[in-house]
């Protein structure tokens, strides 16, 4: 059916820990980068029986990943939700499972009790604050647009908090999702160019919309980085090439490479050894100084 399923197993039989691992999709650089180093990391090597699945940005094939973990009765859930609500029926059904889950990346917002023993993951909300603040700084009287990530996702909703605070409501001449592809980022930056005429300013939740920004923004024949200028969160790359060609102006980074971080708590978890409740992945942040030599040696 087209999903990017896979087992890499030791023996079965082996005191490996059975570990099912929902991964929310593909939609991006970054989503690319954290997968490679979940997989680098949950190996047979690192005594881990991975099944990885992508659920394709859709909440129900990510529900019914989980299903199948509790039928196949792995010793550890580990998931990064697409969106903040609507799982509580199955976050219970672990629970009831007696299955300890590992929150990776992105947050949930349920009414079950204890949903999962640890996070991992960014500060989104942090990361809003800092891209606001530069534009506070740099840009006080920019027109902005903002083009939001999956709309109900934690990365979404508190990047977009931290954000407008700092920089004022009245700012901000429209919003729309442009999903964290870039492809939709593209798309929604075509219409809001015709919809925001006087936008002087792009907040874009993740890079890979700020790249689709980018191309729309040179089609309509203006100058990305200079005419409309670009803030975006991630640092992958592609996004960080664009910072140093003059298109980006800032970037926040949001850094993915978090595997051993997972590996560490999973196998504390089955262990029954205590974790903190979150453990929170550091950022940087980025402007146009930035060196070809900081670019290339990026792994991601
Ligand atoms: O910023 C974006 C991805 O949840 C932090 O998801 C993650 C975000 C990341 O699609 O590129």
């Amino acid at each position: 059916d087209g999903d990017d399923n896979s087992t890499d197993g030791g023996d079965s039989g082996s005191e490996n820990i059975k570990v099912g691992f929902s991964q929310l999709g593909a939609e991006s650089g970054w989503r690319t980068a954290n997968t490679e180093s979940v997989k680098a990391s949950l190996t047979a090597e690192n005594g881990i029986d991975l099944t990885f699945v992508d659920a394709q940005q859709k909440q129900e094939n990510q529900i019914k990943a989980l299903r199948d973990f509790i039928d196949q009765g792995v010793d550890v859930i580990a998931f990064s939700p697409v969106v903040e609500t609507g799982w509580d029926e199955v976050l219970q059904e672990i629970k009831d499972a007696e299955i300890p889950v590992v929150l990776v990346d992105r947050t949930v917002d349920t009414t079950v009790e204890d949903p999962y023993v640890t996070w991992i993951g960014a500060d989104f909300k942090q990361e809003g604050t800092t891209a606001g603040e530069w534009v506070k700084e740099n840009a006080p009287d920019a027109k902005i647009f903002e083009l939001q990530g999956t709309l109900g996702s934690g990365a979404q909703v508190d990047r977009e908090e931290g954000f407008d605070a700092v920089v004022g409501a009245e700012n901000i001449v429209g919003k729309a999702s442009g999903n964290f592809t870039r492809a939709e980022g593209k798309a929604a930056m075509e219409a809001a160019l015709q919809a925001y005429p006087d936008m002087t300013l792009v907040f874009a939740h993740n890079d890979d919309m700020g790249l689709g920004a980018i191309e729309a923004i040179e089609a309509a024949g203006k100058v990305p980085g200079k005419d409309i200028q670009i803030v975006t969160v991630d640092g992958v790359r592609d996004g960080l090439q664009a910072l140093k060609d003059g298109k980006f102006n800032y970037v926040v980074e949001c850094n993915p490479v978090f595997g051993d971080q997972i590996l560490d708590a999973i196998k504390k978890v089955d262990a029954g050894e205590d974790v903190p409740k979150e453990t929170i992945v550091v950022d940087q942040a980025f402007d146009q100084t930035i060196t070809q030599e900081t670019i290339d040696g990026r792994k991601y």
